[in-house]
């Protein structure tokens, strides 16, 4: 073995920002590039997925001499049970963040949460009518509550009709596949605690009930971002095309900086709000002002509606404290690495928990309120105009690297852009581009950073192949922010990556909008954070619409290069299930079961439509997707010709 195979490698980035703070510190600060070096060789049988610690007999692993746990389950039991126990605590994490949003609405409604107001009527109007209620005459606040009370309901109901929030955002096609498989969550909260329950020792032992129950936890979850999607955007706006930066760039070493990191957007917006009204204290502490800037998805959040920008994303999230100019880290929940605080420890930065359900030991807790949401952002404010002054000047190193980013893309705001060429019908923009071989299809790229991949690599590598062949690219999560990141979110892009069909359209759409948009189009379409995967999917719902015809045979996928978090397992299955061909960049822990990881490959297309591709090469990947969407475009057009030939009233159902 070669000396520089032997060297671990603990600066696995391709983002050159974090590899300069990587290769400034030199191992002196531990970081997560370290941790994963230090783990190595990690389980087999936890990968695998056939590891059961269900009960206090375990752990139970399946071996060559074991076959079966002590309880006599077999691998399959055992991998399909860890399945489901992921999906629900994905399903868990976003009903948890569309619940905080109802409940600090219906405070809203008794006039608790005097911060908060109705932001977007027109949204609200919207979404009222999408869920069958009449509109007319109604007041913003009587229609609020009416849209609560279903949102309530398709949390908690215990009956078995079906979630508003499903059946009137899905095709009816899929509604009827989901009734007929009995797949049709009660409600968001009741499938989760169902799940839970069917996991335990000595339940479910049959591996197909359990994926199914798995389908119908992913389905929960589609309900609860999608709840927390719309409410977000009624509380603090639909999100239009705006302008701003990405990497640790933005790090302006002359102002208090302030990083909001996690995921809810009713704790980033306030500090957002008070930020701008405190600029005065921090001239008084010696600086030019107050610099908010994002990791992860509540940086998605406020970059999408605020322009906010966005620092890094989830695996480099400890290294913009290491430039020794970020005053405060202010998180809520989800995906905000304990080890921030051990980090901070070496600089002046302060770690802010704001959560009383997620706490890090040794951080300043300021506990979050609804009813004082304005009073408790300034005195997270004031925490890091107080840690300002005890700034180290030797030890500020920023990274001059940062990337302008056209973000802020809604399904509403993609709708209006296509509107300027198409004001009747702005989807058939979208599809007759597909129709004429313009575009190839429609990409949703979604999901986290993995160590077990190059840091970035996989999302840059899948995104210019994709471009390069003339996929229409739309993004959220952490992917978003490596697009942002890397320069990959601008109209340069555009011009350097995008395919000739590709760079067509998208400057047909400038050129329609010419006049209303301030900064043309990017290469990647920012919609939003990881609840707001319920934007893409809407979008391919009324593709779907608009041919006639079921998800399944739209020309359009989903990949997550680096798929990280109980909750991507959760939205990749909901992908599947709702008719996607979905690409994971990190193969799950479901591959010791060959029946589990054959119904994730297989049997989920011939019943669903839509199936996963594990692919750790994201060259490989891309040659993959790129033929899931031509298959598509092919059955498409075939199913379109016979329909034409033999006068039927609908295309084929098949797939
Ligand atoms: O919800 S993409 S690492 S930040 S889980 Fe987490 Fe994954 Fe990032 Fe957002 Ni989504
Ligand atoms: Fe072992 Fe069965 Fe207990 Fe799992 S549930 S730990 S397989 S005895």
């Amino acid at each position: 073995m070669s000396e520089e195979k032997k060297k671990p490698d603990n600066k696995r980035t391709v983002d050159p920002a974090a590899l300069q703070v990587l290769e400034r510190n030199e191992g002196k600060i531990e970081t997560a590039y370290d941790r994963y070096v230090n783990m190595q060789p990690q389980c087999n049988y936890g990968r695998t997925g056939i590891c059961c610690r269900i009960c206090l007999q375990g752990p139970c692993r399946i071996t060559k001499k074991a076959s079966k746990g002590i309880c006599g389950a077999h691998s399959y039991t055992i991998v399909a049970r860890n399945l489901v126990r992921s999906i629900t605590g994905g399903a868990s994490a976003h009903a948890d963040h569309g619940r905080h949003i109802i409940y600090t609405l219906l405070e809203m409604l008794e006039g608790r949460t005097p911060d908060y107001t109705i932001e977007d009527p027109a949204k609200l109007r919207r979404v009222a009518q999408r869920l069958g209620l009449s509109v007319e005459g109604k007041e913003d606040r009587e229609l609020l509550q009416e849209v609560l009370a279903i949102a309530v309901s398709d949390f908690t109901k215990l009956s078995g009709e079906p979630c508003r929030w499903l059946e009137t955002t899905v095709t009816e096609g899929r509604m009827n596949k989901i009734t007929d498989c009995n797949i049709q969550p009660r409600s968001v909260h009741t499938t989760i605690a169902e799940s839970m329950g069917q996991t335990h020792m000595g339940v479910d032992a049959d591996p197909v009930n359990l994926v199914f129950q798995g389908l119908k936890t992913a389905l929960a979850d589609y309900i609860g971002m999608h709840i927390a999607t719309d409410l977000s955007d009624i509380l603090f706006g639909t999100p239009k095309p705006v302008t701003s930066e990405a990497n640790l760039g933005v790090i302006d070493p002359e102002m208090v900086n302030i990083a909001v990191h996690g995921h809810n957007p009713l704790l980033s917006e306030m500090v957002v709000r008070a930020a701008r009204e405190m600029k005065a204290e921090a001239e008084a502490a010696g600086a030019k002002g107050i610099k908010c800037m994002g990791i992860c998805c509540t940086g998605n959040e406020v970059l999408m509606r605020q322009g906010v920008p966005l620092v890094t994303n989830f695996l480099s999230q400890e290294l913009p404290i290491m430039t020794g100019a970020l005053d405060a880290m202010v998180v809520d929940v989800q995906c905000i690495m304990p080890a921030i605080r051990a980090v901070a420890e070496c600089y002046h930065t302060r770690i802010i928990t704001t959560m009383p359900h997620s706490k890090i030991p040794g951080s300043y807790h300021v506990e979050f309120s609804e009813e004082r949401a304005m009073e408790k952002a300034r005195e997270i404010i004031r925490l890091a105009i107080d840690a300002f002054k005890e700034r180290v000047p030797g030890r500020i190193d920023i990274p001059q690297v940062k990337n302008k980013v056209t973000a802020g893309f809604s399904l509403e705001a993609l709708l209006d852009i296509f509107a300027a060429v198409n004001p009747d019908n702005p989807i058939k923009v979208l599809t007759d581009a597909i129709d004429s071989g313009q575009l190839r299809g429609v990409v949703l790229l979604a999901g986290c950073n993995n160590l077990r991949v190059l840091h970035d690599h996989s999302h840059a590598t899948v995104i210019k192949g994709l471009a390069a062949n003339n996929v229409f690219l739309v993004s959220t999560g952490c992917v978003a922010g490596t697009a942002a990141k890397l320069g990959l979110m601008n109209a340069e892009a555009v011009e350097k990556y995008a395919g000739e069909g590709l760079k067509a359209f998208i400057n047909m759409l400038n050129e329609a909008n010419a006049g209303k948009l301030t900064e043309k189009l990017p290469l990647v379409f920012h919609m939003g954070s990881c609840v707001d995967n319920s934007r893409a999917y809407d979008l391919n719902t009324l593709m779907a619409k608009e041919w006639g015809i079921d998800t399944p045979k739209v020309p359009y996928a989903a990949s997550a290069p680096e798929a990280m978090s109980e909750k991507a397992v959760a939205i990749g299955t909901w992908c599947v299930t709702l008719g996607m061909p979905t690409h994971v960049g990190v193969t799950p822990e479901i591959t010791g079961s060959a029946l589990v990881d054959g119904i994730a490959l297989q049997i989920a297309h011939d019943v669903y439509g839509g199936y996963f591709i594990w692919e750790e090469d994201p060259e490989k990947a891309v040659e993959a997707i790129l033929a899931a969407l031509d298959e598509r475009t092919w059955k498409l057009r075939v199913h379109r010709l016979a329909k034409e030939r033999y006068e039927t009233a609908t295309i084929s159902a098949g797939w």
